[in-house]
């Protein structure tokens, strides 16, 4: 991914102190939003009238690469990669399939989103992101995904429970690749997420400050990746801090609603099971199974490589977002007040 390329830096700053200073004005002292983002769009429209689409390339793919070298082209520049075949050793790779988690897990109660009739917002004080969701057992999720329902399991916390499950992912080349230090707290905890879905299930576009190591165990997988200098063209909501989500449709956007997004460069990949995909803080993804397919992001937080890839928003989130992401790490959140929803920090309610 060209780091350097995006929103040139003028409009960049630009975009920045209106959005900072909607951000806090709204979400930390409810006041109405003002209109200061949308004339800085439109002044933007006219200026990029004319100008060349932006480009359609494809994620790096690296086989056999040391941590070492990782840590030093990816890692450090907050780069994308895919780091191919990486996890093929895995058990998770070798044993996870859909009969694998009925046996294992097929009793227990998930909560699940509609990944296919999701739908985004361009009108500002709306969602950005509204789908249905519901709870339903394991082994109910893969049936449903097995006749191409829409159902999806994302963001589901069975490694949490399933000492086993987690132990079949290799939290070692996690450390190793992720450059953990063990003297920094919020570094020591690893946040394992699972994802289950059938083909054409979809995870909306959006952005995190969190560290992502990202194994492919079973299935095929498309994401689109953006970066983060392309941010003021990306549409993005007044999120709580935990997760930012643009309010353009990856799968099928709407230029007539968000023209700026024509200009943004995309990279493409597609995973294959055993591979391991790099996915850097503040790094925009949208993310589509192309069949049936079982995932896990591997998250953890590292201020200094935030701040590297996102230098506006890290400082806000660090002192101002809710949940704070440190906090998270530490497993120092409460979550005291009653959740709108299951997906609460994905979809901001
Ligand atoms: O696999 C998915 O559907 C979403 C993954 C994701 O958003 C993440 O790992 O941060």
């Amino acid at each position: 991914m060209d780091m350097q390329a995006g929103v040139d830096r003028a409009d960049r700053y630009a975009f920045n102190g209106t959005f900072v200073k909607d951000w806090v004005l709204t979400r930390k002292f409810g006041r109405q939003s003002s209109d200061r983002r949308q004339r800085w769009h439109d002044r933007m429209v006219r200026k990029m009238e004319g100008q060349p689409p932006g480009r359609e390339l494809t994620v790096e793919r690296r086989v056999g690469l040391t941590a070492e070298e990782f840590r030093r082209e990816y890692f450090l520049t907050g780069k994308p990669v895919v780091l191919e075949g990486a996890g093929r050793g895995w058990p998770a790779v070798k044993k996870w399939t859909f009969e694998f988690l009925m046996e294992r897990c097929g009793q227990d109660r998930v909560d699940v989103l509609d990944g296919h009739n999701w739908k985004v917002s361009r009108r500002e004080g709306d969602d950005v992101v509204s789908t249905e969701e519901r709870g339903m057992q394991v082994r109910e999720l893969l049936a449903a995904a097995r006749t191409g329902s829409g159902w999806y399991g994302a963001f589901m916390e069975l490694l949490d429970k399933y000492e086993d499950l987690r132990r079949d992912i290799d939290l070692d080349f996690v450390r190793r690749y992720g450059c953990m230090d063990a003297r920094v707290p919020w570094q020591q905890n690893i946040l394992a997420k699972m994802y289950v879905g059938g083909p054409m299930t979809a995870t909306s576009l959006h952005c995190a400050p969190v560290m992502n190591l990202y194994l492919q165990a079973y299935g095929r997988k498309r994401w689109v990746l953006i970066s983060p200098r392309f941010s003021p063209f990306m549409y993005m909501g007044l999120s709580k801090g935990g997760n930012w989500q643009s309010r353009v449709d990856f799968r099928n956007p709407d230029y007539d609603e968000c023209p700026l997004y024509r200009y943004v460069d995309r990279y493409e990949t597609v995973l294959e099971p055993g591979d391991v995909l790099w996915n850097p803080p503040w790094v925009w993804h949208g993310v589509q199974n192309l069949t049936e397919s079982i995932a896990v992001s591997m998250w953890w937080f590292n201020v200094t490589r935030s701040f590297g890839n996102n230098p506006v928003l890290t400082p806000l989130v660090a002192l101002l977002g809710d949940p704070n992401p440190i906090m998270i790490q530490l497993g120092l959140h409460k979550d005291t007040t009653e959740k709108a929803s299951a997906f609460s920090v994905h979809l901001n309610k």
